[in-house]
């Protein structure tokens, strides 16, 4: 190609007649590496010259289709160069500045809530639920009919107690098969659809995992009494006789936790009923069949789990005699757990390792957005809180979300990023109505929902639902047979929906498994729904305000009074002028006077109380009454942080700032 030719296809930018030498002659080469003098040598036809002298190509303007080798001689003019230059190193600097925004908004930027910490977690025992085919016991497709109901309340977790294929000797806390529905709750296809269901609704399933023990039903402990292969060592066997057992050991549920068997002829452990042999968790094999469950529900879909009793989970292979808490006691009189230190049977050396394996298995299966699987474990360590504290997860070994808080009060410090949890009742325990008294119920959902742990109710505490009464002779929890004053039955009444027969949880025309609590025609869901007034609505009002109110989900909670009357904290939140003043009374009538806490401000106005005529009124610092059993939540604006002065009473889980003008959360 020539230029000769370039140029008649465009005369407007190039002479008529002149040559472009240079390109002629140097063809492909690259003439980067040229200097001006070279160029000048090689063209000498040309005279371009770089340093501004004229030429005869002085007025030739690059184009689009010029050849490389003339526009690199144009690209070394200044002109062309220093834009060249700019843009080049203004591209590097907006790359690594939108760089450097990125890292700081991602290390600067607090972790977001997930779903098991922003709502509350609500706990059914399904047999008292709804029961929907009329047998009078509750059942799967009646929970699956009642969703609204949790909806209603701004819930969006549900723990089910056990549905397991069981014999019902400890109501399906005794499984026999860790794969399959008991059909006196349904089949597997109504497991399938509930849980459809529930997340159609936004709802999440948490199940319980039963790992210490099976049912001695379960065909593994069949095969094991018979040493069969490969199930000789799934459960605990030592040698003893009908008259000798191995140690002193003996079960929650009381006596012995030895039983001799016949068929073996060998003793096996049992922490629990004699017909819930328990698993040897130092045989592989077990911990793979039991990862092996976890894997098959992790599968169908469910969003977590409750650990069951997981300090039973080991116990010392030596197998010897616990020391008796009263060293003078006759040792064939020990028979409760409570006499005996249990240095051999709880918390053993081992037992956090298999947690965090199952955790490790959860977290394989929480990848997915939106998809976090929650653990839970429970374990009454009583006053030793440094064991309950164990269970949370720590920067260099993940375990549970968190441990069931049963001392509801002992929130423990320097724990970053850990979520407290807070519960008032279980399906093992009285009934807070009853226990406290059901003047307190409302108070009592107050200080759950206002506190900053994860809040666990259990069916009926919504409504303030008592302890049922049941005749000794008619007790069906195996606890109360071996103790009628330990029963928890009372608190296992079915839910009372209605006014109409069985409280509507039943169309049974004999009876419910437990009897209804005679209170259902005034305290049941329906009597009280729109009725401002009632447990339920306050419930769902508070609920529903702690999900809107950042100091209430995830801000400061510091401890401010308390006497025998009332009990009194506060929430705030960095960068909110907004904060909260929570007074619970659990006691009777009361004027508080505040003034000698500083960092309160004078006057308080009241956002929500459980005594409706309360409300909106305008409270001195000197003097906040509260009623017997009232929740008092006051609202109140100030500039000034409560925690920065009062540090060694305040808590929070994970510190948050919020700045108002880019309305945005920032790690401070
Ligand atoms: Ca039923
Ligand atoms: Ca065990």
């Amino acid at each position: 190609m020539s230029l000769t030719r370039v140029s008649r296809s465009d005369s407007l930018e190039l002479h008529e007649g002149v040559d472009n030498a240079a390109f002629q002659e140097d063809g492909g080469r690259a003439d980067s590496e040229k200097t001006d003098g070279q160029v000048a040598a090689d063209c000498p036809s040309s005279s371009l010259n770089l340093d501004g002298a004229e030429s005869s190509y002085t007025q030739i303007k690059p184009y689009a289709g010029m050849s490389k080798e003339v526009l690199l001689l144009y690209s070394r003019q200044a002109r062309y160069r220093l834009p060249r230059e700019i843009l080049f190193w203004l591209v590097i600097v907006s790359t690594l500045v939108l760089l450097a925004v990125n890292i700081t908004v991602i290390a600067l930027s607090p972790r977001c809530l997930s779903w098991w910490q922003s709502s509350p977690v609500y706990q059914i025992y399904p047999r008292s639920f709804k029961d929907s085919n009329n047998d009078g016991i509750g059942d799967l497709k009646g929970i699956q009919d009642k969703l609204d109901h949790l909806n209603y309340l701004n819930i969006k977790a549900i723990w089910i107690s056990p549905f397991y294929k069981s014999p019902m000797r400890d109501f399906g806390y005794d499984v026999e098969d860790f794969r399959d529905i008991d059909p006196i709750f349904g089949t597997m296809k109504d497991f399938d659809d509930l849980l459809v269901s529930m997340h159609d609704k936004g709802l999440r399933l948490i199940m319980d995992f039963i790992p210490n023990h099976s049912s001695d039903n379960h065909v593994w402990f069949q095969n094991s009494r018979r040493r069969e292969e490969p199930y000789t060592d799934y459960y605990v066997w030592a040698n003893c006789t009908r008259d000798k057992l191995p140690n002193n050991w003996v079960s929650v549920f009381g006596n012995s936790s030895w039983t001799y068997d016949s068929v073996r002829e060998q003793c096996y452990l049992h922490q629990f009923l004699k017909e819930q042999p328990d698993l040897n968790f130092r045989n592989p094999d077990v911990r793979r069949e039991m990862t092996d469950i976890i894997r098959f529900w992790l599968d169908k879909g469910v969003d977590g789990f409750r650990m069951d009793a997981v300090k039973h989970i080991l116990e010392a292979p030596h197998l010897r005699d616990e020391p008796q808490v009263n060293a003078s006691q006759p040792p064939e009189q020990v028979n409760t757990e409570f006499e005996l230190h249990h240095d051999y049977t709880y918390t053993q050396v081992g037992l956090h390792d298999i947690l965090r394996g199952w955790r490790a298995e959860l977290d394989t299966y929480s990848r997915e957005p939106g998809r976090y699987r929650f653990m839970v474990t429970e374990s009454y360590d009583y006053e030793e809180i440094d064991k309950t504290m164990m269970y949370y997860s720590t920067d260099f070994a993940r375990e549970s979300d968190f441990p069931f808080n049963f001392y509801l009060m002992d929130l423990p410090q320097g724990l970053s990023g850990a979520r407290a949890q807070e519960l008032v009742g279980n399906h093992d325990k009285p009934r807070m109505s009853s226990s406290v008294g059901k003047e307190y119920i409302s108070a009592i959902n107050m200080m759950m929902l206002t506190l900053p742990g994860t809040p666990t109710t259990y069916y009926g505490e919504e409504i303030g639902m008592e302890n049922v009464h049941i005749h000794i002779e008619d007790i069906q929890d195996p606890f109360g047979k071996f103790d009628p004053n330990a029963s928890r039955d009372p608190q296992r009444s079915p839910m009372q929906w209605s006014s109409e027969p069985n409280a509507g949880f039943s169309g049974n025309g004999t009876g419910t498994w437990l009897p209804i609590h005679p209170n259902y025609t005034t305290v049941n869901v329906e009597a009280q729904k729109g009725n401002d007034s009632s447990v339920l609505e306050q419930y769902r009002r508070l609920s529903l305000l702690r999900e809107s109110e950042m100091a209430l989900h995830r801000g400061w909670m510091c401890f401010v009074w308390s006497d025998v009357d009332v009990f009194v904290y506060l929430r705030e939140q960095d960068g909110l002028d907004r904060a909260f003043l929570v007074l619970i009374n659990l006691g009777r009538n009361a004027t508080t006077d505040l003034s000698s806490i500083s960092g309160l401000p004078e006057h308080f106005r009241v956002h929500t109380s459980t005594v409706p005529k309360n409300q909106g009124r305008s409270y001195d610092r000197a003097a906040v009454p509260t009623k017997k059993g009232e929740g008092l939540l006051l609202e109140f604006s100030s500039n000034q942080r409560f925690h920065t002065s009062h540090a060694s009473s305040c808590y929070i889980s994970e510190r948050a700032c919020y700045l108002n003008v880019l309305d945005i959360m920032y790690k401070c």
